[in-house]
């Protein structure tokens, strides 16, 4: 079903507002999205009419602020069609989810000598927290990209080994847009007794993302991209791997029964999320869930195919642009890195903004992949969501040739 982008448009009062005199043409939601009235009125809400701390107390504020909290989980678990929200913990975000991976169950579960396979295309955030078992004597390799920016899936079959113990991989990369298949990736790893790992910080926001179909044993993403609020992200992990892992962090809401002889820790997925949590973000995080299952994955992927296609028309009619990223929209998710010329990234986007038109530039957190196989130190990037329209795509377009007039590039 096609959206109704002008009726999704009017939930967003940010799109309203102008930038230096010109309206906002925001193309930066692969670095975080913009959020509807109805996750703002949730936090609202929240604020003025059933603030208190969850889990902690019978009146009934508390009861009604946990049963929004906690729902918000039961809502996370059906998106990606998890078996219940056992199986979904509550972090800050995809970083924090895949650091608690790397303490509760990599620290306990790996020695020197053994291996983790990810990829070059990874964000800092799948890579750097894998890099510190290299003190450990734990080996990280990559797998590497093709010319056509896809992953060497050959390199599955030279890289993985007996020691291989963790695979992991990005769904969609937030610099190239490509869509990786991860269903085989999970295979390969599974065939070999490994752990599979997906980083969905830039999928399950876009489109519909199964874990029983993937069958990862955890996945990752981040409320802020996904139209909820900033400080809570989602590790899904299989119930019974994460019945046997230790908490991340230890303290309040994460225990049954203290003694002083010790401590029998809490039901998942209380086990790990110690403290007092983001409770208005988790139920602001609930009403971005709501507005998302309203409208459906499958109708917005639809939408940002569209664009796909539109924004490669118009841009490939450019000239001296240099684009990153594979070329056809069945593995191309909303998300255009690009050069211009020789014209350094931020340059670009400083002249973009001056049109009003916000982009990314620089690295994207993906520097292995920018400078060791795309050779550059950064790039421009616009990032499509369900409120982008052809015309802001088009606007795109005249703002890129008016950095080309300006910073002369012929
Ligand atoms: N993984 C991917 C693929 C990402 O795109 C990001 C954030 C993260 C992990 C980390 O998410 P966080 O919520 O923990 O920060 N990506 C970006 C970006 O592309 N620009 O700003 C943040």
């Amino acid at each position: 079903m096609a959206l109704d982008v002008e009726k999704i448009r009017k939930d967003f009062p940010i799109l309203q507002r102008k930038i230096k005199g010109k309206p906002l043409i925001y193309l930066d939601s692969t670095a975080t999205s913009q959020k509807p009235i109805q996750v703002i009125n949730a936090v609202k809400e929240c604020y003025e009419n059933s603030y208190a701390n969850i889990h902690r107390a019978v009146h009934t504020m508390s009861a009604e602020a946990s049963e929004k909290y906690e729902s918000a989980h039961e809502k996370a678990a059906k998106l990606i069609n998890a078996h219940g929200m056992e199986e979904i913990v509550f972090t800050r975000n995809t970083t924090e989810s895949m650091n608690l991976i790397l303490y509760s169950w990599a620290h306990q579960n790996l020695k020197a000598g053994d291996e983790i396979l990810t990829t070059i295309m990874e964000h800092h955030s799948n890579i750097v927290p894998w890099q510190s078992l290299q003190a450990k004597g734990i080996r990280v390799k990559y797998v590497d990209i093709n010319e056509d920016y896809t992953l060497k899936m050959d390199d599955y079959e030279k890289l993985v080994t007996p020691k291989t113990k963790l695979v992991t991989a990005v769904h969609v990369s937030n610099t190239l847009g490509v869509i990786n298949p991860v269903r085989e990736i999970g295979r390969i790893a599974h065939d070999n007794n490994a752990l599979f790992v997906v980083d969905a910080a830039q999928s399950v926001p876009h489109m519909p993302v199964d874990v029983k179909k993937i069958d990862a044993d955890f996945l990752a993403f981040s409320s802020h991209k996904m139209l909820g609020p900033a400080g809570i992200g989602v590790l899904y992990g299989k119930r019974d791997i994460l019945e046997k892992m230790p908490p991340f962090m230890y303290g309040g809401d994460m225990i049954k029964e203290v003694k002083t002889t010790g401590t029998v820790y809490n039901d998942l997925p209380w086990k790990f999320e110690a403290g007092t949590p983001n409770i208005e973000g988790g139920i602001g995080f609930g009403a971005a869930l709501d507005y998302l299952a309203k409208i459906g994955m499958q109708n917005i992927r639809g939408h940002e195919k569209e664009l796909v296609e539109y924004a490669f028309e118009r841009l490939g009619d450019l000239s001296g642009l240099k684009m990153y990223g594979p070329t056809n929209p069945e593995i191309k998710a909303g998300v255009f890195a690009f050069n211009v010329g020789d014209a350094h990234a931020h340059d670009v986007a400083s002249i973009l903004d001056d049109e009003g038109i916000a982009v990314r530039s620089g690295h994207h957190c993906t520097m292995p992949l920018t400078k060791e196989r795309l050779h550059t130190n950064s790039s421009v990037r616009a990032s499509f969501y369900l409120y982008t329209t052809r015309d802001e795509i088009d606007a795109l377009v005249n703002g890129i040739e008016t950095a080309k007039k300006v910073l002369k590039v012929s």
